[in-house]
């Protein structure tokens, strides 16, 4: 790991935290990051050559496995054709038509950097559509690093919210209130003490940036329920669960419309992408063609939306991607669960489809509060462990687990035996 370790000192010199984004620093598991230099289907391969099994997949991007041939194709040929115009392309227009047919209720969108700024636009037209300003979030839920996501409830869930962050002013915070994740009731509570103060209620459809947490049955139809009644609008974050649960994301999945969707990682294909949309009626709000502000050099980037097009063509025309990766995501639940069974682990498994998290707890895991009992330092043992049998885990509890069409079921059958040894040298 000495290039790694090198790599790393020196980053840490020009570099706050030695990361361009926290959670890759290992903080909450110790060690030093791995530096990446390559990756291919389901491995990657750092600094001093170790290979490993991917299941971060950059987070979420890499539904196909990492330099699927197809987008790679596509990346080249556009490249070739210049970088970026800051003028409308034909490929912009491809995108939004194919997001289009594959989300039912899904009517416009508009191409953003990254699925933070999806989400802050999404929460300012919904402002600037309902004309109010508070927004309902969950606790937990991570919804990228604009100042009014930031933001955790006091005690409770009736205080109104602080900032999660140093640098959020007071006032950028208080319009933003926490409920509990799988608890309609605290919304209902929300909605009450701040009647036609509402403009949105943004939740991740399943919860995924605290471990991996579902929806309990009918929460998600409470939560549409809820918004009808008080003027507000549904806001579905599916910058994770978008095109992964299937074609349509969780509002097909679930069978829920949300009023806005927000969208990144698998529509970029790996390439720097984030989205929103809905209804026509709402995102004609938007400008120019309403009085929303939003803007971007580089949103709908000819290389991004060729790197997103050619992904998301893939998913729309092979069913079979679906198929495979529900599977593999299933196989290793299977997998684990036996494992826990094993040797009486306390650990509880969650998630769905391709989107699979491992708690360590025995607990049942329904909110974040539940999600926070952990025992984060056995989770750090055993990630480590995982890392240098060539496992690569995110490295935090409270992450995902996401699972490639690259993958193999072989890939999976390594990796339980690798947990098998694991558990067997920190179960005892
Ligand atoms: P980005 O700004 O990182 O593209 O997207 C923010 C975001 C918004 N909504 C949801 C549901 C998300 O999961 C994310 C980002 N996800 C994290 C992984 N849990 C990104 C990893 C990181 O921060 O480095």
């Amino acid at each position: 790991m000495e290039k790694s370790r090198a790599l790393f000192t020196r980053a840490e010199k020009v570099i706050p935290g030695g990361v361009n984004s926290p959670v890759r620093a290992f903080r909450s598991v110790g060690g030093n990051p791995r530096f990446i230099t390559r990756a291919k289907g389901s491995r990657l391969w750092d600094a001093d050559g170790k290979e490993y099994i991917d299941y971060v997949g950059s987070w979420g991007p890499m539904i196909l496995g990492h330099n699927d041939e197809r987008i790679l194709e596509a990346v080249s040929k556009a490249a070739c054709d210049g970088l970026s115009f800051g003028a409308p392309t034909e490929r912009e227009v491809l995108v939004a038509e194919l997001m289009t047919s594959m989300v039912p209720g899904l009517e416009m969108v508009r191409m953003v950097n990254s699925g933070t700024e999806a989400v802050m636009s999404a929460v300012r037209l919904a402002r600037g559509y309902t004309g109010k300003d508070k927004v309902i979030k969950f606790a937990g839920c991570y919804h990228g690093h604009s100042d009014s996501m930031l933001v955790k409830a006091g005690s409770g869930v009736m205080t109104q919210g602080v900032p999660d962050s140093l640098g959020v002013p007071a006032a950028a915070a208080k319009d933003t209130l926490t409920a509990v994740y799988n608890d309609a009731d605290s919304v209902e509570m929300l909605l009450r003490e701040n009647r036609g103060q509402i403009a949105a209620v943004i939740v991740e459809p399943v919860a995924a940036n605290m471990g991996v947490i579902t929806p309990k049955e009918g929460f998600l139809q409470k939560l549409r329920r809820l918004c009808d009644e008080n003027g507000a609008l549904l806001i579905f974050d599916e910058v994770i669960t978008g095109f992964r649960l299937c074609k349509g994301g969780a509002q097909e999945f679930y069978g829920v419309k949300a009023d806005l969707c927000t969208y990144g990682k698998i529509i970029g294909g790996g390439m720097p992408v984030g989205a929103y949309g809905g209804r026509k009626e709402i995102m004609n709000w938007i400008a120019p063609s309403g009085q929303v502000y939003q803007a971007g050099t580089l949103s709908g980037n000819p290389v991004a939306m060729a790197a997103g097009l050619a992904q998301l063509t893939v998913l729309n025309e092979d069913p079979s991607v679906y198929e495979r990766i529900n599977h593999l995501g299933e196989l290793f639940a299977c997998g684990m669960k036996e494992l826990i069974e094993k040797y009486r682990a306390p650990l509880t498994v969650t998630g769905v489809g391709s989107l699979r998290c491992v708690f360590f707890t025995s607990d049942t895991v329904e909110n974040y509060e539940d999600a926070k009992k952990s025992d984060t330092a056995l989770f750090a043992r055993y990630f480590n462990k995982m890392l240098e049998k060539g496992f690569y885990f995110a490295p935090s509890q409270f992450e995902a687990a996401f699972f490639s069409a690259a993958h193999t079921e072989a890939d999976i059958r390594a990796t339980l035996a690798a947990a098998d040894e694991t558990f067997a040298e920190i179960m005892i």
